[in-house]
């Protein structure tokens, strides 16, 4: 090939790269902003009314007929903060006592087809973050502590100090061991300053909203919405700390290549697409 064609192959795929990094950026965009009203629905309809006008029914049918809204996620999830004095009344309240998310007898990933665990209650601890409400499709991690995980604890500290949305690396889910990423805001007491403290926001939190984005999967159906699929292999990545994949098989690491910024919102996360025309020119 000569030199011409060929910068004109690197031009096809960079703006075909692009493209595609910017339609999931959106997408990604788009679905956060959803999280974020959902987390302020939260706080009007469940935590400013006395009684409550959201439980776990009201709450699993509006997550499901809005669903259409957050076109990466695979579901939501709401937890609550209940520091250890509440511990009892809450579990009386709630008729289930706080579980751990994972089981402290070592046996990993379960596709064995063995019975599935039943979770363990929760030891002592200062405070707990129980799942109350969830997407029926999570409705699994209702009653488990997600202080107790160390992707999603780590999320609510940082949702709850910074206010903004923030964002796991890839992980494997709880059942369905898939890849995915969450994505956590959280809702205050009362109308906090837009100044105000980490400390400040730490104490005035009393839940976190998760989004769930099944990125294997969805990113999969977007990209099919998109003509020459077939032409083009993409690979997303977490480059925070070195290279986790979040979408993509094997990449093959000879001919061309391009790589696309990605911008999911969250600073202390980066993101990149790599693009590769699967055929020899
Ligand atoms: N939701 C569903 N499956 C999971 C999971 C999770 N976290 N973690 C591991 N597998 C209530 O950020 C708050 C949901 C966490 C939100």
């Amino acid at each position: 090939m000569n030199s011409q064609a060929v910068e004109k192959r690197r031009e096809t795929l960079a703006s075909m790269c692009d493209e595609r990094a910017r339609m999931l950026q959106d997408q990604f965009n788009v679905s956060m902003n959803h999280l974020q009203a959902l987390a302020i629905l939260v706080s009007t309809f469940h935590h400013s009314k006395d009684p409550p006008a959201i439980d776990q029914i009201t709450f699993a049918s509006y997550a499901e007929r809005t669903a259409f809204e957050r076109p990466l996620t695979s579901g939501v999830a709401y937890a609550v903060k209940v520091l250890h004095h509440e511990r009892e009344q809450f579990e009386k309240q709630q008729g289930w006592t706080i579980k751990k998310m994972y089981s402290s007898k070592k046996s990993q990933a379960r596709n064995d087809g063995a019975a599935p665990e039943i979770p363990e209650t929760s030891p002592v601890a200062e405070e707990y973050a129980p799942v109350i409400f969830a997407q029926d499709a999570y409705k699994h991690v209702i009653s488990l502590d997600m202080l107790s995980g160390n992707e999603d604890r780590e999320n609510i500290l940082r949702a709850r100090e910074s206010g903004t949305g923030v964002l796991t690396a890839p992980f494997r889910l709880l059942k369905s061991n898939r890849l995915g990423v969450i994505l956590t805001y959280a809702v205050y007491k009362s109308e906090l300053p837009s100044n105000a403290t980490p400390t400040e926001r730490i104490r005035a939190a009393i839940g976190y909203l998760g989004g769930i984005f099944d990125i294997e999967a969805l990113v999969d159906k977007l990209l099919h919405q998109l003509a020459c699929k077939q032409s083009i292999m993409v690979n997303v990545y977490d480059t925070t700390n070195g290279k986790i994949s979040m979408y993509g098989s094997n990449e093959n690491n000879n001919g061309m290549y391009h790589i696309s910024a990605l911008n999911f919102g969250d600073p202390v996360r980066k993101h990149e697409m790599h693009c590769r025309f699967t055929q020899k020119p």
